[in-house]
């Protein structure tokens, strides 16, 4: 249970924790020790105050609804800042600002801001236990949600100080909803600071300082902050990469089960991605074997070369924070498996029976709910306003645990080795389904011009490819042409050891504007390739971007999909193309000179080959690849 003594002798832990009490000025101060006891008595606290409602125990056990305040539904990016030594280390695609000046900023605002509240003490690894590869942090936070979402999330309490020791170092990170109480005063549902809100990383000190938000990615220090801003900037520091990727097992009907890992910028369906369940015809039979998706992670990996030269890779979280809307037991049937109990919602609806509901949960939607706003929703007040029952960023989170398809080693301390990167974004148009890059330096280009065309749902203009190299923008802890950079070396330490990569696109379009490529299982055709090609027992063509299979490259057993339509998503049209290269080289220039001379190769060398590519066939279209080399 949760203590007001400290449960550790970390004579620095302990004094860290009693300056920031004394910063912070909280009611009283408990250490967590991650029990299932002390998880109880805080989701306990928390309906009585009405931050959480029980859901009915019959539809799901152990399971909580959280309504967050409206203002307060996501990452804040344009409050995010990384305050290392000087601007140049941040580089342009962060919002820097010096590190003295940002204490100064920050020091009045977290004075006090705990008045009223309890700071919980809330130790975690992020990382399995004890693994070469994981880190400690210690979160102090006045959030109550905080410290349940972080039990489920990461490996927190006891076992995290056991490992901390009584020297070991940690990550620091202080959260505050910034909303004290005085003496008396009722609190709120959902606490959070509507006016002011700052996510500040000191990467030099390994800090982090969170103000204003209770929700996600704000307050859940462990993930985006820690996991990928600070470790990307240690990863740099040691050679290694903190990434936000995905990973997952392919299992072949022999037996052999080959890692990759994967990046896609948001809305691309990363998560069903990596608990993909292969379509019959390939799953196999009970009397036949076949293929297997096995998930390690679904939103973060730290790869690290071993001692055999590969790159290993751990999840370094414990659990799901999964978007909920879109999500059923059409897209994702491992997913819904995985918040089948023992889950937090938050911002979605309430059913009648108390369950939860939200957009594409099911078909039909149910006649009467609770809205994510606490507001009387029906179909019909839907159809009229267009009122969403569920917020588009609401969340799950699941214990990694309940996952059906959670591959046997994702405990394993030593981590699974990495055979291939996966990127894709969503592109209508130009990109083929599958390609795989000529070489390392080829992939990194493929990966740093990843990227999504722009709709409607997004803000700015409709139809231009906003660019995510590795899906790391908003992630990135330090300069991201020095993130390029490291990136080649990593590769060019791994030499031939180093995992493939491939560019995806399961959003390419037909001319009548529809989805050219089923997706979802489906996706399991193209992973077969990729491990084919790992293998070197799958052939495939040499074209001007990379090689991609022929129609008879694919299994398509099972599925009718004829040579028309794959022709129409792996066409390459060189006009396309050479607007690709043109448009990735304008977005590389703005890295002010740090992004890596080897993309202005890699460039080059494509648009050469489609010189000579269109030139052998008199100027017409390059099409579709026919012949097998
Ligand atoms: O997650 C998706 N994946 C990856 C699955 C392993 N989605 C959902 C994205 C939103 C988060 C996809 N949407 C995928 C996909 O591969 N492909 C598409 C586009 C698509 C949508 C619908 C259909 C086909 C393709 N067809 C029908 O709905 C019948
Ligand atoms: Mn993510």
């Amino acid at each position: 249970m949760a203590s007001t003594t400290p449960n550790t002798k970390h004579p620095k832990l302990i004094a860290w924790v009693k300056e920031m009490t004394d910063l912070c000025q909280p009611d009283r101060v408990l250490w967590c020790d991650g029990s299932e006891a002390e998880a109880e008595t805080l989701y306990g606290e928390m309906c009585k105050s009405g931050m959480l409602t029980k859901l009915n125990p019959a539809k799901r056990p152990n399971s909580y609804l959280a309504l967050s305040d409206a203002s307060d539904v996501a990452r804040v990016e344009d409050r995010t800042f990384i305050c290392s030594e000087t601007k140049e280390q941040a580089g342009p695609t962060n919002n820097w600002m010096a590190p003295a000046a940002m204490r100064e900023t920050l020091n009045p605002l977290f004075r006090g801001s705990m008045r009223g509240r309890t700071m919980y003490v809330i130790p975690f690894s992020m990382g399995p236990l004890g693994s070469p590869i994981s880190q400690i942090g210690v979160e102090l936070s006045d959030s109550p949600y905080v410290v349940v979402n972080m039990k489920i999330m990461t490996r927190m309490g006891e076992g995290a100080l056991k490992v901390l020791g009584d020297s070991g170092e940690f990550v620091r990170c202080v959260h505050t909803v910034g909303m004290p109480l005085a003496a008396g005063q009722a609190d709120v549902k959902w606490p959070c600071n509507k006016d002011t809100k700052y996510i500040v990383h000191y990467p030099e000190t390994r800090e982090i300082w969170s103000y204003g938000s209770g929700y996600g990615g704000n307050a859940l220090l462990g993930k985006k902050c820690f996991a990928l801003r600070i470790a990307s900037t240690m990863g740099h520091r040691e050679g290694w990469l903190a990434e936000h990727m995905l990973i997952l097992g392919v299992e072949s009907p022999e037996g052999k089960k080959t890692y990759v890992s994967a990046a896609f910028p948001s809305a691309c369906g990363k998560t069903n991605f990596a608990m993909l369940i292969p379509p019959p015809a390939l799953a196999g039979t009970a009397g036949s074997k076949g293929w297997k998706i096995t998930t390690i992670g679904d939103d973060i990996a730290w790869i690290k070369p071993g001692a055999d030269g590969r790159l290993y890779a751990i999840n370094p979280e414990a659990g799901f924070f999964g978007v909920a809307p879109g999500t059923s037991t059409r897209t994702n049937p491992n997913a819904m498996a995985s918040m089948a109990k023992n889950t937090i919602f938050t911002n979605v609806a309430l059913t009648e029976d108390g369950d939860v509901w939200w957009e594409d949960l099911t078909e039909t939607p149910p006649a009467n709910l609770t809205d994510w706003t606490g507001q009387a929703w029906t179909p019909e007040i839907a159809k009229t306003s267009g009122r969403k029952a569920a917020h588009p960023n609401a969340r799950f989170t699941a214990p990694a645990s309940q996952c059906p398809c959670l591959d046997a080693n994702a405990e394993d301390p030593a981590g699974v080795p990495i055979s291939a990167f996966i990127f894709g974004g969503r592109r209508p148009d130009t990109i083929p389904l599958v390609y795989q890059a000529n070489s390392w330096e080829h992939g990194v280009y493929v990966a740093a011009t990843t990227g999504s065309e722009t709709t409607a749902a997004a803000v700015g203009a409709v139809g231009v490819v906003r660019r995510d190299p590795m899906a790391m923008l908003p992630f990135a802890g330090y300069n991201m042409g020095d993130y390029f950079t490291h990136w080649l070396k990593v590769g060019k330490t791994a030499g031939a050891k180093a995992p493939k990569v491939f560019g995806v696109n399961w959003f390419r379009k037909n001319a009548q504007g529809k989805y050219a490529w089923p997706g979802f299982g489906e996706n399991m055709r193209v992973l077969k390739w990729i491990v084919g090609r790992v293998e070197g027992t799958t052939g495939g063509v040499e074209t001007p971007i990379g090689t991609m299979p022929t129609y008879a490259d694919l299994d398509f057993k099972g599925l009718d999909f004829t040579p028309a339509q794959f022709a129409d998503v792996t066409a390459i049209d060189a006009e396309k193309w050479k607007r690709e290269v043109e448009t990735s080289g304008e977005f590389f220039a703005k890295f002010e000179g740090r992004a890596p001379k080897e993309f202005a190769g890699v460039q080059t060398a494509i648009l050469d080959r489609f010189a000579a590519a269109v030139a052998s066939t008199s100027g017409k279209k390059i099409s579709a690849p026919t012949a097998t080399v």
